[in-house]
């Protein structure tokens, strides 16, 4: 599109929609005229890519995830359309700011953490690697909550994201479907003898779709992520007198669960698993049909992925729909459910490896609940004589009255995979070494990755244009291209080139955090990085002790020689986790201890940034030096935020957990701060129960006074918080080994102050960093996904020519 053409179609647009000239229109209306745009341009594509994929019969999956994290699309949109420049240049002619547009986006922040944003990643790489594949969710009314800070405390707000509404969404009411909730379900027997399954008393809710494009990278692809929001079917108004009866369907999608890695035992959350799972099967199905093949071929065009265990009910729904409601006999739908479905899990933790009792799916989901049990009860018996009874018992998806929702993913589908190579051994070798057992050639790994295109080609444009200088361009479709920067490594231009853009965005933030929080912060101090969900595991705690050995070192001895450091946090906490939230107090309280003591000359600042998202996180990552990954091995199945800040020339400080592990491989021990347990260390503790952090708080003078500090008053306003904490490193053993791991970290630290004040072997180690993040793009990982598991096919577009030039 030329300029005049762009300016012609926003002057039509603003001219039809708001009856304004564009020499007239404010930043809103110009956002959503822009977003028109944007949309007739990519709706013509969208419209021939699935033409494309129903007329070549291409094999499909749908990636079936309860979360997505997309952020805003305005810029993501415009580069993946090739038109980013052409449409930046021709607003500025007018005097408007792209930028200034970009703000009045809301996030689309329908997930809590890395496992939706990574949904998301996968969206924008399978439509940018031309992969035939749909996203299959929940069109939640209200995303994760807008996070304050009050007095330090987190507060909660509602995310109202769509009250401007949504550009770039198209309701298909044709689309719709019905999903049955609730009732009970009897079998009664047919003059031919079958079963059948009779409904009563059901309640019917209409699924109503909501489907955006997912533009790929100037490819001319444009895949769909349909997202479902419940309503009221016009047939049932009547049962519904009161507004308190509409609202108890209507609250089915109303918000996301904010928890992130912790069950949510609540019969909503069922229903909503329940709803957009039923929704999604049952419009693969119709589409399927249309087809008109046999149901013996489903598995040769259609792969259904379970992201994390919330859509296990896909294995249920998928055989009721073949044998309920397609006659389909039981032994040759199970052999098609399997061959369609595969699994990713996503964490080891416990708590967050979902269980749900069998009383409540019997209430919610009663027809659902029959067909797990007649699986339950296959399963046992197929096995039967060739594992032990053991073995057999302690894999069932039914135990202690409840339906393990893993256990059922596994047995359904042909595929578990775990996120990084550490958690897939870890799910083989003890998590789900059971089933490993049973199923060996089931499990399979794949290292999670993230879109090059949002966490750099967009988000840190200085650095992009500095390689594109290095080493041309070709990276932007190759991420793999970055490894040609190490040609630089002894190129002192090169690395004073890195080291500017750095600095660019390390002012940029530097204003951001004056702006909404008030405090100064010098861009020459090293940037300390620390952004991803709160919890206990990750232990934003050790960050914190750290700093405050930090705080009385300064204090005793005020001409301490060291490099300025501003700790940047940022980070949201479930708000039903207390534990979780006394940490956020506790740090906002030192953050005001800190920044406010002026003998402290400015050594460190601690800054923690309110309201952790995807347009945050775009504007920290670029700033930062130093990336903080700190979890106790074998705890974070992978990690995200570490592969965004190396990408972005962050040096990391890890634990050898999660993708640590293989981003140290990729760099090489020089150029990534190694510390702490391993995870084979952790389970030795684990063996022979012989930890204690009394010992080491005995031992050790200086942690002694940093731990005081939360209980003698040291650190202010922490009366009931610093207990806590006090109290889980002490008397409750200091379950992540804080303590334990504590002087390694320092230590690690230490050297960190030392290296970055030799600038040119710092900025060596952050291209080495820039360098090798080529082997975490999400582009790749989606390949081998498409490749192992879904078996589906790139296609070449006939529109590929058309992808127009340079974004
Ligand atoms: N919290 C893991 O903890 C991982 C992402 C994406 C998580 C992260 O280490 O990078 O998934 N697990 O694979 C999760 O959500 C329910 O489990 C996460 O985001």
């Amino acid at each position: 599109m030329t300029k005049e053409e762009i300016k012609k179609e926003l002057r039509q647009r603003l001219r039809d929609t708001y009856a304004l000239e564009l020499e007239d229109a404010g930043p809103v209306e110009l956002f959503y005229s822009l977003g028109g745009l944007i949309k007739a341009i990519s709706n013509e594509k969208w419209h021939k890519t699935w033409k494309n994929y129903l007329t070549e019969e291409q094999k499909q999956v749908y990636y079936f995830s309860i979360e997505f994290l997309p952020g805003k699309l305005l810029k993501s949109n415009l580069l993946n359309l090739g038109i980013l420049n052409e449409v930046r240049t021709t607003l500025a002619d007018i005097d408007v700011d792209l930028e200034e547009l970009a703000e009045v986006e809301k996030d689309m922040a329908l997930g809590n953490g890395g496992l939706g944003r990574l949904a998301s990643c996968f969206m924008d790489s399978i439509a940018s690697c031309g992969l035939p594949g749909n996203g299959n969710g929940i069109r939640y009314d209200y995303g994760l909550f807008k996070q304050q800070f009050v007095d330090g405390y987190q507060v909660e707000l509602p995310d109202e994201w769509l009250k401007r509404g949504n550009v770039w969404e198209i309701r298909r009411e044709s689309k719709a479907c019905d999903v049955k909730l609730f009732g009970n379900v009897y079998m009664k027997r047919l003059a031919n003898g079958k079963l059948q399954p009779v409904a009563e008393n059901q309640t019917t809710v209409r699924a109503v779709p909501y489907d955006t494009g997912m533009i790929g990278y100037q490819n001319g692809i444009v895949n769909t992520m349909r997202l479902w929001s419940v309503e009221i079917p016009i047939s049932e108004e009547a049962k519904y007198q009161s507004l308190d009866e509409r609202r108890t369907v209507e609250d089915l999608t109303a918000v996301l669960y904010p928890d992130d890695s912790q069950e949510s035992g609540r019969l909503v959350r069922l229903a909503q698993e329940y709803f957009f799972v039923s929704a999604g099967i049952q419009s693969i199905i119709r589409y399927y049909k249309k087809l008109n093949l046999p149901w013996h071929s489903l598995s040769e065009k259609i792969a259904i992925h379970i992201n994390d265990t919330h859509p296990a009910m896909c294995v249920p729904e998928l055989m009721r729909v073949l044998v309920d409601e397609n006659g389909l006999n039981w032994e040759f739908a199970w052999d098609i459910t399997v061959k369609v479905l595969s699994y990713t899990n996503h964490t080891i933790m416990a708590e967050a490896l979902e269980k749900w009792p069998i009383y409540l799916m019997k209430i919610v989901v009663p027809r659902i609940y029959q067909i797990i049990e007649e699986i339950d009860r296959r399963y046992v018996t197929t096995l039967q004589g060739i594992h032990s009874q053991d073995l057999i018992q302690r894999t069932r998806p039914l135990q202690n009255d409840q339906v393990y929702m893993a256990h059922l993913a596994i047995i359904g589908s042909h595929s578990t995979n775990g996120v990084a190579k550490i958690h897939s051994d870890l799910l083989k070798s003890i998590v789900l070494h059971d089933f490993y057992v049973i199923y060996p050639e089931r499990f399979n790994n794949k290292t999670n990755g993230i879109a090059e295109r949002r966490w750099l080609q967009l988000a840190n444009e200085p650095l992009a244009n500095v390689i594109d200088e290095l080493i041309t361009d070709s990276w932007r479709k190759t991420p793999q291209d970055l490894k040609l920067l190490m040609n630089y490594q002894n190129d002192e231009a090169a690395l004073t080139k890195i080291r500017e853009a750095k600095l660019v965005k390390k002012e940029e933030l530097a204003n951001y955090i004056l702006k909404t929080t008030g405090i100064e912060v010098s861009s020459n101090a090293i940037f300390d990085v620390q952004i991803k969900r709160l919890h206990a595991y990750k232990r934003q705690l050790m960050n914190l002790l750290h700093i405050l050995k930090l705080y009385f070192e300064i204090k005793d001895n005020p001409e301490m020689d060291i490099t300025p450091r501003v700790f940047i946090f940022g980070a949201k906490a479930a708000p039903s986790y207390t534990y979780a939230k006394s940490i956020i107090k506790a740090i906002n309280e030192v953050a005001n201890m800190v920044n406010t003591d002026r003998s402290l000359q400015d050594k460190i600042k601690v800054v923690f940034l309110p309201n952790y998202n995807v347009s945050l996180a775009e504007k920290i990552i670029p700033a930062a030096d130093v990336s903080e990954q700190i979890s106790l091995a074998s705890k974070e199945a992978s990690g995200t935020s570490n592969m965004k800040l190396m990408l972005n020339g962050a040096v990391t400080i890890a634990t050898l957990d999660g993708a640590n592990v293989e981003i140290r491989d990729a760099v090489g021990d020089d150029n990534i701060y190694i510390f702490g347990l391993t995870e084979k260390e952790v389970y030795d503790y684990y063996e022979k129960q012989d930890y204690s952090s009394q010992k080491i708080y005995d031992e050790d003078e200086n942690l002694r006074r940093i731990l005081d500090a939360f209980v003698d008053g040291t650190i202010p306003n922490i009366e009931f918080e610093g207990q806590e904490i006090y109290d889980a490193l002490l008397k409750f053993n200091d379950e992540y080994f804080l303590l334990r791991d504590f002087h390694d970290y320092v230590k690690a630290q230490e050297q960190i102050n030392q290296d970055y004040k030799d600038s040119m072997l710092w900025q060596k180690k952050s291209l080495a960093n820039i360098a090798n993040a080529g082997n975490f793009s999400a582009d790749d990982t989606v390949k081998a996904y498409a490749e192992d598991i879904w078996q589906i096919e790139p296609i070449f577009a006939h529109t590929e020519k058309e992808g127009t030039t340079n974004g």
